[in-house]
């Protein structure tokens, strides 16, 4: 044998050829690999070996594919919050997220134009929040990832046509074709979170499309008293439209941005920390930084107190844009 090999590393191969199992054959080619003489005339059995192991290593991580696999419903949340877009076919659902993120899904004048998730990112003011656009909800067929990805969701946004037909009756199809899969949508002031058993509770609201269109004018109001759900009219026309919409998506998600600043420098208005509404000083020091909870003194707040830089209790409840100030002992 012109590599000379040892007969302990020929025991390794034969051990390889019978094994049976992938981990088995990775680790008779790894005592192989530890047994090899290491001179020229093995160089090739080396490399021979370790492409083994790592064609091994790939298609063992492939087997535990299936269950990490990246399925149209398992999209990783991006930005302040993530947001799908659900509604009959040709209602303007990737009209919206063209206009108003930087994806571009494929808008059409006929329907079922969508067939998978498309992924935007929509910039309101300071923050990024994430829309998916989906294919339709219809009588006829939906996809059943679709509504995996609406459990998943942060806010559910349900577009109605307002060009034509019946708006009110479209969102009515929509609610029960939601309500028979276990999804039931909720204002989201209205603070109501628990799901039950077979029922998921999602934040939602209304956007009634194509408003330069809109055959009725009080229809949103109309709309809105209907379903109990916040409603906005929006036209992928009308600019101003729009920045309402980013706004109404921010407000549904409940969400508020705080800033820090250091004792005496200037804010950091950069980047702002995302919380849930609500929260409490105490809860925002926890989440900008656990560790500091620990030697907390004293706070100071700029925005939600009597008077900026106002020293508040742990309990204070924090606001939209609010700037603290954090004090260690
Ligand atoms: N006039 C007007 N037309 C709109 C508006 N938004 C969407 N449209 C039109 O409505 C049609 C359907 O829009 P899409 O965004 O493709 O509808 P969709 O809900 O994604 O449809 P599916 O993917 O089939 O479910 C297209 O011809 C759009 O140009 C709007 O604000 N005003
Ligand atoms: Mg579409």
């Amino acid at each position: 044998m012109p590599a000379n090999l040892p007969p302990e590393y020929i025991e390794a191969e034969e051990r390889y050829r019978n094994a049976s199992g992938k981990d088995e054959k990775l680790e008779a080619l790894k005592e192989m690999l530890a047994l090899l003489p290491n001179h020229k005339g093995t160089d090739k059995i080396e490399a021979d070996i370790r492409k083994r192991i790592s064609n091994l290593k790939k298609s063992s991580k492939k087997k535990k594919g299936p269950t990490r696999a990246k399925t149209p419903d398992q999209i990783e949340p991006q930005g302040a919050g993530q947001v799908v877009i659900t509604g009959f076919p040709n209602s303007g659902k990737s009209a919206l997220v063209d206009v108003t993120t930087n994806a571009s899904p494929k808008v059409a004048d006929f329907p079922f134009a969508t067939q998978g998730p498309t992924i935007g990112m929509m910039e309101y003011e300071d923050i990024q929040i994430q829309l998916i656009d989906t294919p339709p909800i219809s009588d006829e067929y939906v996809e059943t990832w679709v509504y995996n990805l609406i459990r998943k969701a942060n806010l559910i946004l349900v577009t109605i046509d307002g060009s034509t037909g019946d708006p009110i009756a479209e969102f009515t199809r929509t609610k029960d074709h939601l309500l028979e899969e276990g999804i039931h949508l909720f204002h989201p002031e209205a603070n109501f979170q628990r799901d039950a058993i077979g029922r998921t509770n999602r934040k939602g609201e209304i956007i009634l499309t194509k408003s330069d269109e809109l055959e009725e004018e009080k229809m949103p109001e109309k709309l809105e008293k209907d379903s109990g759900l916040p409603t906005m009219a929006v036209s992928i026309l009308d600019e101003e439209s729009l920045t309402r919409f980013s706004r109404a998506v921010f407000r549904g998600l409940q969400k508020i941005r705080i800033y820090t600043k250091k004792p005496g420098e200037e804010p950091d208005l950069e980047e702002p920390y995302l919380l849930d509404k609500d929260s409490t000083v105490l809860e925002g020091v926890r989440s900008i930084h656990r560790d500091m909870v620990e030697n907390l003194d004293y706070i100071r707040i700029w925005g939600s107190g009597r008077f900026d830089g106002q020293e508040v209790a742990q309990d204070h409840q924090l606001e939209d844009g609010d700037i603290i100030e954090i004090h260690q002992n």
